[in-house]
């Protein structure tokens, strides 16, 4: 009996020191000034796509197969079997589109290269893809926005799926022989470079949850795939350094070259449940902290319950990053349920908005991630932050709350660079189709119109404020 007293003493007490740690954090979101929201003047205020969610005619990749394949049950594997097809049409909508992003007052564009345009085969360069990159580059250096460059975000050449993708460890090197190409390329313009984009939901949804391409549930393999990835990270940081020897935007610094990370918070469902505070630190482990303590110490340590036990020494890890790219759009309370698949109970907060993704409005994360990721000790990039929602007034909280949340965390010393708004317009969002808005402006895909949503114009606003300012300190 005096057993379980204690025990239950025990918990009571570990549950307080818990709640402690980790304090519910809520603000008052009502009185924000948007005059405040002050920024560094070199800050880079920008918008942010993907080759294959906004170019079209992406044919000869993974997720063209992806998008014309069904599942075991026969049904497609995107949404209403939605097709990215001709998707925005930035290829040939490209000056347009420049013309968007200057509209807002970016000085800034996160976009990638499609690597099955550039090399649609193995060592064949497609000329006309390369030049189409560069004069990209040239109408952004025109308007003096300085681009982002992704070289990996979530798509594969179909020669490179045929050999297995990353499950493979070729695909190394032929990764990098393409990224020796494209920084040689466009080395002249390009200063920012991204590895890839968010390694871990790429793995997640290819191998765990089998929603991307290639389609698997397979834990053990994820894991590999992941090391490979990673892998291919350090060798490209390298090989970017190696020959990226142009200083385009004559800041003294020829380039730096980081990787954006999915950063997912979570909350335990019920704050005085212990379990639920255990699946809260093992889900935060996988998610966040496993990579961040793996690029600070160069070894990549995961431990799942019964499945992984993972210690693994990743050469050059260490040093590979001269920023971090920090992907945030939601929190999510998780805890365990014998009900719920592998036991995990995943829910959303239900007093707060939710966006059209199902996902929960709360800008307090985007605080919590940034001090969360502080410790990498580099410069930190907000390279993705937005929301799919048709809700006008939803859209203008969402980005002042979020640009708020970043002015927190810049004001309690964080060294954050830059914010990147997903997404410059609606686009095809991978397994959800068409079917979700993410952009500043409304494409109509019948017309491909873009039109500045209104909900957006406070995204203008803040820019033009600290435009202003910069003006009146000069
Ligand atoms: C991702 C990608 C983007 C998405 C965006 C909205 O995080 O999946 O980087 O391509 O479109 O995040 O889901």
């Amino acid at each position: 009996m005096l057993l379980i007293i204690y025990l239950i003493l025990l918990i009571i007490l570990i549950s307080i020191y818990l709640n402690l740690k980790y304090p519910a954090i809520s603000w008052d979101l009502k009185n924000i000034d948007k005059r405040d929201l002050i920024f560094p003047n070199d800050f880079l205020w920008g918008v942010a796509t993907s080759a294959h969610q906004v170019e079209g005619n992406c044919t000869s990749n993974d997720w063209f197969l992806w998008e014309n394949s069904i599942d075991e049950e026969g049904c497609p594997r995107v949404r209403f079997g939605h097709r990215s097809g001709l998707s925005c049409d930035h290829w040939n909508r490209y000056k347009e589109d420049i013309k968007l992003i200057k509209e807002l007052g970016c000085n800034s564009y996160r976009f990638s290269i499609e690597w099955s345009k550039v090399e649609p085969e193995r060592g064949i360069w497609s000329r006309e893809a390369l030049d189409h990159y560069k004069a990209l580059c040239e109408g952004l250096r025109d308007s003096e926005i300085k681009p982002f460059v992704t070289l990996h975000h979530f798509t594969n050449p179909i020669w490179i799926w045929e050999i297995g993708g990353f499950e493979n460890r070729d695909t190394v090197d032929y990764f990098i022989d393409y990224v020796a190409k494209v920084v040689d390329e466009l080395k002249e313009y390009v200063d920012f470079w991204m590895t890839f984009n968010e390694p871990l939901v790429y793995v997640i949804m290819g191998w765990i949850y089998g929603k991307f391409p290639p389609g698997k549930k397979d834990l053990i393999l994820s894991v590999e795939v992941l090391m490979n990835i990673l892998e291919a990270h350090c060798l490209a940081y390298r090989t970017i350094h190696e020959l990226d020897n142009v200083d385009s935007d004559g800041d003294g610094i020829n380039c730096s070259v980081g990787i954006a990370k999915s950063a997912q918070i979570f909350d335990p469902y019920r704050r005085w449940y212990l379990p639920d505070w255990i699946v809260f630190y093992y889900l935060d482990n996988f998610f966040n902290e496993s990579f961040i303590e793996s690029l600070l110490t160069g070894e990549y340590r995961l431990h799942i319950p019964f499945k992984v036990n993972l210690k693994k020494s990743i050469p050059g890890l260490k040093y590979s990053y001269d920023w971090i790219g920090i992907n945030y759009y939601t929190r999510i309370l998780c805890g365990f349920s014998l009900k719920r698949q592998w036991g995990l109970l995943l829910e959303n907060t239900k007093s707060l908005p939710i966006s059209d993704m199902n996902w929960t409005v709360y800008p307090q994360g985007l605080y919590r991630t940034l001090i969360k990721y502080r410790k990498l000790g580099v410069p930190i990039f907000i390279t993705e932050n937005g929301i799919a929602t048709e809700n006008k007034n939803l859209r203008r909280d969402f980005i002042l709350y979020h640009v708020d949340a970043m002015h927190e965390a810049l004001l309690d010393g964080v060294d954050i660079r830059g914010y990147f708004y997903w997404s410059l317009m609606d686009n095809f969002e991978w397994a959800e189709g068409f079917t979700k808005r993410f952009g500043l402006y409304h494409v109509d895909f019948k017309t491909l119109k873009r039109r500045l949503k209104e909900g957006s114009n406070i995204y203008k606003e803040i820019i033009q404020l600290n435009r202003q300012k910069e003006f009146c300190e000069k």
